[in-house]
């Protein structure tokens, strides 16, 4: 897929404000920090389009973009803040949560993981959720110019074995760097197979 045009349409505070589901949608969501705008600027092209590098937690709102006057990608907001309060904490699992199980227009979700880590809880535990509720998602490991291919592949297989611990299969894995921009023609081919389908 060609990324011909990608804009900013507008931020929304709850599931219930945002727009009509006229086109596909396919949002993107990790822990802060785990590289979610760079991905979003690397695979769009547009190296502003989502603000990297801003105080973990600043995303609070439900971020739309236009890709090419034809589907929609979703900035959510993400998970595991260290440094916001609890109630704050849980306003955002209750934002992301209702999205993700209401609405109608979401194809598939982009949960995104850093690839220095070993498997980390609240990303397994984010996956099972996902699972339990039957929401079509792939894991998009993040940051992997930073690891040798087999500290990479090492952490992908820990990732895989915790997750066959509870499932049969696995959703789509995809390997991401925002700065040599690996993986971006697998992931926009898997976006434009799953409008097509
Ligand atoms: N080396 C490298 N650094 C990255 C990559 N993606 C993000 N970063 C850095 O990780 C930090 C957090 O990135 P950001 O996109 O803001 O993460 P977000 O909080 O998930 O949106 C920034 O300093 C980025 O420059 C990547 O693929 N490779
Ligand atoms: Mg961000």
């Amino acid at each position: 897929m060609q990324i011909k045009t990608a804009k900013f349409v507008a931020s929304y505070p709850s599931v219930e404000r945002c727009p009509k589901p006229t086109r596909p949608e396919f949002a993107f969501i990790g822990r802060s920090n785990v590289g979610k705008s760079s991905l979003i600027n690397m695979l769009t092209g547009h190296g502003g389009l989502a603000k990297v590098s801003q105080r973990p937690g600043k995303t609070q709102t439900i971020n739309y973009f236009d890709i090419n006057g034809e589907w929609f990608l979703v900035d959510l907001p993400g998970y595991g803040y260290a440094r916001v309060p609890q109630s704050t904490r849980k306003g955002f699992a209750r934002m992301v949560e209702q999205f993700v199980l209401r609405r109608t227009a979401l194809y598939s979700l982009f949960m995104l993981v850093d690839s220095r880590l070993a498997p980390q809880r609240i990303d397994l535990e984010f996956a099972q959720w996902m699972g339990e509720h039957g929401v079509p998602f792939a894991v998009v490991f993040t940051k992997a110019d930073k690891m040798s291919r087999s500290a990479l592949q090492q952490h992908q297989e820990l990732f895989a074995t915790a997750m066959l611990e509870r499932w049969e299969a696995l959703p789509p894995f995809f390997t991401t760097s925002a700065t040599s921009r690996l993986g971006r023609d697998e992931l926009l081919t898997h976006i434009a197979g799953i409008i097509e389908e």
